[in-house]
């Protein structure tokens, strides 16, 4: 039985990838850091399976890492524990790059004194390429098609603390392989999301929005033709503004032009599993090859609940805006078909469909 053990398992990914390595008979040993409250909603499959084990521990702290590398000699370290919202990144730089950029290199530093033989998969991310892309021309249909898009030889230009960091743990990975032939790969993940995200990212911002609100106008029996709108919120006629409940916050959003390349998690967890299980470790772009705007998932969001034009439910906040974005990202995982046979599964619409289904019973649950 193959021994695994996953940082950031209470995270999106990390609930997922031990879920895909308890039923491919592994041990799966979750660390998690110290917190006053539950953090364990994600982990309902996995808390009670007898080959998992819930540990604490902190990767900004290498004492921490050295203990935990150095107790139970995993064959696999997957690390997904990050400070990993982008806009955070920019209010707590400092603390940012000690758990994104040290704690791989903690763990990079224990294998390679500890225990050599441990696999070691660090979650790189498609915020590293920043605002770069590669451009090629195409004749599609007579005419010349731009395409721009990233993969593994895209070069970095990273735009966020948290990509500076995640860039710094990339390209130690790289130099821990090549100057002491350790086991270690770096997966671009673009985006990916799930009925499980965050719900500070975007894409549940909005799928969470739209659930709460399609449920209280169902509640109250009225229909969409029915409201009226103010600058912040949505009323229900014939009933003050003041009036609990019959008022509902409008969505505020930031910056709806940026593209991003959206994909399922737990498709891509797979595509973690498979790199580990190569003879040589590489680096590997993760994505669909389509990209969305904001505008284009909200869309598509609204559109399952039967609202054609969002915009009136829709305020754009300042608060929201970064003080610098990533406007495109498009990856092309051809490598990943072609070494590790790996392609997404679930697509844009059916994600968004997923997750609008999934915040829609949630609602449905609350009072
Ligand atoms: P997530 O849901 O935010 O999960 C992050 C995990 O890291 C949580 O379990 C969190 O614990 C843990 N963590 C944070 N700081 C820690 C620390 N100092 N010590 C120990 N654990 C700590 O993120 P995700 O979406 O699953 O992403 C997984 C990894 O992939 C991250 O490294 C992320 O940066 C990277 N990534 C994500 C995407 C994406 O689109 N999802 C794309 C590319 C790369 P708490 O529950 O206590 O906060
Ligand atoms: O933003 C815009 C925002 O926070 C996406 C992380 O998993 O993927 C994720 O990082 C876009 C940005 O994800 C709001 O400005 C507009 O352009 O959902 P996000 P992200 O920054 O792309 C990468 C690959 C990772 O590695 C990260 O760990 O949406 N946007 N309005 C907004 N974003 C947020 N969060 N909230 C808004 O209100």
């Amino acid at each position: 039985m193959k021994l695994a053990l996953i940082t950031g398992i209470t995270g999106q990914d990390g609930s997922y990838l031990a879920e895909f390595l308890l039923q491919k008979d592994y041990k799966v040993i979750g660390l998690k850091r110290r917190t006053s409250t539950n953090s364990l909603e994600r982990l309902g499959q996995c808390i009670n399976h007898p080959n998992f084990l819930l540990i604490e521990g902190e990767i900004s702290d290498s004492g921490c890492v050295y203990d935990i590398v150095n107790k139970y000699q995993p064959d696999e370290i997957y690390n997904l524990a990050a400070q990993s919202h982008v806009a955070t990144s920019f209010e707590q730089p400092d603390f940012t790059f000690q758990v994104n950029a040290l704690g791989p290199l903690y763990f990079l530093e224990a294998i390679r004194r500890l225990s050599p033989q441990s696999k070691f998969y660090q979650a790189s991310t498609s915020e590293m390429f920043g605002k770069n892309y590669t451009e090629s021309a195409d004749i599609y249909d007579g005419k010349t098609v731009e395409i721009k898009y990233q993969n593994e030889d895209t070069p970095f230009e990273p735009q966020s603390p948290y990509a500076i960091a995640k860039a710094a743990a990339h390209n130690l990975v790289k130099v821990y392989r090549n100057a002491y032939k350790l086991f270690g790969c770096c997966g671009i993940l673009f985006n990916h999301e799930s009925e499980r995200r965050g719900e500070n990212f975007v894409t549940r911002k909005i799928t969470k929005w739209i659930a709460e609100f399609a449920v209280w106008v169902d509640r109250h029996n009225i229909t969409y033709q029915d409201l009226v709108f103010d600058t912040d919120e949505v009323y229900i006629p014939g009933r003050v503004s003041q009036d609990q409940g019959f008022q509902f916050p409008k969505l505020r959003l930031g910056n709806l032009d940026a593209r991003r390349d959206w994909g399922h998690a737990k498709d891509y967890v797979e595509a973690m599993y498979l790199m580990m299980q190569q003879d040589n470790s590489d680096d590997y772009v993760i994505a669909t090859g389509k990209t969305y705007s904001i505008k284009e998932f909200l869309n598509e969001a609204f559109s399952m609940i039967d609202i054609w034009d969002w915009n009136q439910y829709v305020v754009i906040d300042p608060k929201f805006y970064r003080p610098v974005d990533v406007e495109y990202l498009l990856g092309v995982p051809l490598k990943a078909k072609d070494q590790l046979q790996w392609e997404p599964q679930v697509t844009f619409k059916e994600l968004v469909q997923l997750m609008v289904d999934n915040d829609i019973n949630e609602a449905q649950k609350l009072e």
